[in-house]
């Protein structure tokens, strides 16, 4: 029969592995919810070749921006280069490089970053 004193002990020792438990349940929604959030807005600049004139560019910017999670495409023939807006996770840089060779161009994506806050 043990002593009144390691019951208590063993309570309080329960009690402690009860809220280390609720404390690491909570922390790891914390972690979780953190993770998925909101998903960020993208750009990349995909340096393209083979553009001879606007329509090329518009031509682009059409078949970019028929991709989903594209929000915005931005090509230049000047510039030689399509900045194009998108979702995370819901479309790859692949994708629109393969969009734009699709159509006979050659691009080169550049390294994508979260996209400045638009002006209003
Ligand atoms: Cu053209």
């Amino acid at each position: 029969m043990p002593r009144p004193s390691t019951n208590r002990l063993r309570q309080s020792l329960d009690q402690i592995a009860r809220s280390l438990l609720m404390c690491l349940a909570v922390c790891a929604l914390l972690v979780v919810g953190a993770c998925k959030g909101e998903p960020r807005t993208m750009q990349v600049e995909i340096a393209v070749e083979g553009m001879v004139c606007d329509s090329c560019a518009e031509a682009i910017t059409h078949e970019l921006e028929r991709l989903e999670g594209v929000r915005a495409a931005d090509v230049s023939y000047d510039r030689g280069s399509a900045v194009v807006t998108y979702e995370e996770g819901a479309v790859e840089v692949a994708a629109l490089e393969e969009a734009i060779e699709g159509i006979g161009y050659q691009a080169e994506p550049g390294a994508a970053e979260p996209a400045p806050e638009p002006e209003t």
